[in-house]
């Protein structure tokens, strides 16, 4: 999706539709009063206070009509340049206007505003000439926004839109949001009922439901596995920790924005915890380590909670409380490339397992110039971040560097993926560390007999449950795989007067070998139950009727295929077993 904020042609044209979009708006609500009318990334909005009125669904059509009549108009759009004084007399009816001006100061903004026909606004500009060249537009949605942001304020009506210099631009944008609506992984969980949310229980805590849970738990044995078989120890350590433990850290003083705030119990003060690494140290710490012991891997599904915003959270791609596939590796300085190297390797294997393709690599630099983030060790950061350097190029891997996305403790390789609705966001992360170890006086027996200080790599391959679950909901559009599918197969009995003993007979056999099953016994067409199996995108869906009862066979019916395959029940659980084992896409 085009940024249209970055784009400078894009952007003018966007906001001048912004503009376009208000004019109609006075035309029909006269007391209509506007705040602001920013271009964001997807387009443009307007905060509009409409008195006692509120916009419907029906209302942007006729906004829109209105609109299109304004710009076959096609006059001009002038700007004025005016004194505080002249801009304060002219917008005195308007306390939105009276609010901006006031906070003005003129002897370093020139004030402006642009006229076109019956209408004129408070802009700092630059618009299109005329309104004529509005012509390719579209009101998206509308919301209600808290004036300035704040629950306190009155509420306004915020109307979106997004303006194109072709109609083939914006068709194929509409087009895009379509197809990101219908792959949206909260459109989609809330249809398979994989998750919900509550108001309950608070924003960015999602209920994992227990089709979605079964998804979790797949990836969950797959990685934990995964990991077992590449020499990583698992531990479990508690989601909570005194300050004192993250004043050790340094993410008190590094990350405590990100912190729910303090408990306070009895003599203590408690913190719910947004990474793992402390408890990881002192697991680390609890016994001798020879150089020989080195690299420990020491691996975690590990609940987190941050306080993100509550604007910011969203479905399970950035929620509040996760699960994630952390870990945390030690090894000696001499084997951070080669540790590296492997967790990277081992990133690029699980994307294959999932079909992930379509992502970026980037290295996270640190800012030199922000003191207050990073601590000042320039030797350090500079080896760090030419150790990652070295290992991307030694693995000819395409990345681009990001200053300032370092973590407090270190640089980063992050993936970076978008998420249908155009957000880009890290999936997994590895991270290179030599700053904890030292805080936690961590040491190693090296072979001459001295103690020595590890090195630590911090990684999380299928990063969060929540969040990977999310990337892959919309990355399979709701059809997932056999191996990750909450429901396999689903068996419809012809009959159920008839069929619905053979069927449920099959049932059991299918789930003795761990394969998860329904029945469909409801009294319903059969046309129906195959249609809904359809929807729902289970894989396999079997119909058993007379003719696979009396040669005891099934007929399954392949998701996306419309014909219909008659085999023995041993063929059909090798077939399913197979495609378990190979992580089949289909
Ligand atoms: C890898 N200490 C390291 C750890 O050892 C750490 O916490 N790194 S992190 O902050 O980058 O988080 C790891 C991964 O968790 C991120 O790459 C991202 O994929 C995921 N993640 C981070 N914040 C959220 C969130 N709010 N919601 C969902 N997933 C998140
Ligand atoms: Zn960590």
């Amino acid at each position: 999706m085009k940024n249209i904020k970055e784009d400078e042609k894009l952007s003018v044209l966007n906001h001048s539709c912004a503009h376009l979009l208000a004019q109609a708006v006075k035309h029909l609500y006269p007391e209509a009063k506007f705040w602001v009318g920013p271009v964001v990334e997807d387009g443009f909005y307007y905060d509009i206070d409409l008195g006692d009125k509120s916009i419907t669904e029906e209302d942007l059509p006729l906004i829109e009509k209105e609109m299109k009549k304004i710009s076959k108009d096609g006059k001009r759009i002038v700007r004025h340049e005016l004194s505080k004084e002249e801009a304060l007399d002219m917008f005195k009816d308007d306390p939105y206007k009276i609010d901006l001006i006031s906070r003005m100061d003129e002897n370093d903004t020139v004030i402006s505003c642009y006229t076109q026909g019956d209408f004129t606004d408070l802009c700092r500009g630059p618009h299109v000439d005329t309104v004529k060249e509005i012509k390719y537009f579209k009101l998206l949605k509308f919301s209600g926004a808290y004036w300035k942001g704040d629950a306190k304020n009155k509420m306004l009506q915020r109307i979106y839109g997004v303006c194109f210099e072709t109609e083939e631009e914006l068709n194929e944008h509409l087009a895009f949001l379509e197809e990101a609506k219908e792959r949206d992984h909260r459109k989609i969980g809330k249809e398979q009922e994989l998750f919900c949310t509550n108001d309950l229980v608070g924003p960015g805590m999602p209920l994992w439901l227990p089709n979605g849970a079964t998804i979790k738990r797949v990836l969950e044995r797959y990685i934990q596995d995964k990991e077992i078989s590449l020499g990583y120890d698992h531990v479990y350590t508690p989601a909570i920790g005194t300050v004192n433990l993250y004043k050790t850290s340094g993410h008190w003083d590094h990350y405590k924005e990100n912190m729910f705030p303090v408990m306070k119990m009895d003599d203590e003060e408690l913190v719910l915890r947004p990474m793992n690494c402390p408890h990881h140290m002192l697991v680390y710490k609890n016994s001798m380590h020879s150089y020989k012991d080195l690299p420990i891997r020491i691996g975690e599904l590990a609940h987190d909670y941050r306080y993100e915003a509550s604007g910011a959270v969203c479905g399970l791609e950035r929620v509040r409380c996760m699960c994630m596939n952390d870990a945390h590796i030690f090894v000696t300085p001499e084997q951070i490339e080669k540790e590296f190297s492997n967790v990277v390797e081992l990133i690029l294997s699980v994307y294959k397992d999932f079909d992930i393709n379509d992502y970026s690599f980037r290295l996270s630099l640190r800012d030199p110039e922000d003191k207050e983030k990073y601590f000042p060790d320039d030797d350090m950061w500079n080896m760090a971040e030419d150790k990652l350097r070295k290992v991307l190029n030694d693995l000819k891997i395409d990345y681009h560097e990001d200053i300032g996305e370092a973590a407090f403790y270190g640089p980063k390789l992050d993936v970076q993926v978008k998420s249908a609705i155009g957000h880009e966001f890290t999936l997994s992360t590895c991270q290179l560390d030599f700053l904890l170890p030292k805080r936690f006086e961590l040491t190693y027996v090296d072979s001459d007999g001295s103690k020595k200080t590890p090195v630590v790599i911090h990684r999380a391959i299928t990063s969060t449950s929540e969040r990977f679950v999310s990337y892959l909901i919309e990355r399979y559009k709701g059809a997932f795989p056999l191996w990750l599918s909450p429901l396999q197969v689903n068996i419809i009995p012809v009959n159920n007067e008839y069929h619905l003993e053979y069927a449920n007979c099959i049932k059991k056999e299918l789930e003795s070998h761990n394969i998860r099953v329904s029945v469909d016994d409801r009294e319903e067409k059969l046309g129906y139950k195959m249609r809904e199996s359809v929807i729902k995108k289970t894989p396999y869906t079997l119909i058993l009727g007379d003719k696979e009862k009396d040669t005891n066979t099934i007929s399954y019916r392949l998701r996306g295929t419309e014909s219909t395959e008659n085999i023995t029940i041993e063929d059909f659980i090798n077939r399913l077993e197979n495609e378990v084992k190979e992580k089949t896409i289909f």
